[in-house]
């Protein structure tokens, strides 16, 4: 199975990346997750994204915050689809990551996931390796029924709380 690579453009964004490999664990999905920021070394983000199809990675996640360049950066070097994940800061409550992550220009895609949002951005990795392992497709859409059959309880039990 191909491996999902997850970059966080500072250690001050693992909460959100936590999020992340909890899912990618649970689909006992390979991952790696490395530390580098587009801005503060701008090279190591490079080297990894020109040679990360090789490497055998099938999707790259990316999750800065601020001016969050990181995936776009990483976008630039690849054409393995990339996830960002703009992580929230203090000043503009994760707006100003939003932003600079989901306006591309045309011709180098980033699929932006809601800020801070590490779990739907492993999920749409999962769904992507999935495309070509039926076994991993089987396994998302079990977790996409329990998922609702947990909602539909909720339904059931929600006049008991009132
Ligand atoms: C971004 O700046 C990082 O992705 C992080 O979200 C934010 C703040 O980084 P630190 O100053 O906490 O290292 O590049």
């Amino acid at each position: 199975m191909k491996k999902v690579g997850i970059i966080m453009g500072s250690d001050s964004d693992l909460p959100v990346i936590k999020k992340a490999v909890d899912v990618l664990r649970e689909f006992d999905i390979p991952f790696e997750v490395h530390v580098y920021s587009a801005h503060r070394t701008p090279e190591e983000a490079r080297d990894f994204s020109i040679n990360a199809r090789k490497n055998g990675f099938g999707v790259i996640i990316a999750a800065a915050g601020m001016a969050a360049h990181l995936a776009g950066a990483i976008a630039a070097n690849t054409t393995l689809p990339v996830i960002g994940i703009p992580c929230k800061s203090a000043a503009f409550d994760g707006m100003d990551a939003l932003l600079s992550t989901v306006m591309m220009p045309s011709g180098i895609p980033v699929a932006t996931v809601a800020v801070d949002g590490g779990k739907n951005a492993a999920l749409l990795a999962a769904e992507i390796i999935a495309v070509s392992d039926d076994e991993l497709a089987a396994a998302l859409d079990r977790k996409r029924a329990a998922d609702a059959a947990a909602v539909l309880k909720k339904d059931e039990d929600i006049m008991s709380r009132l």
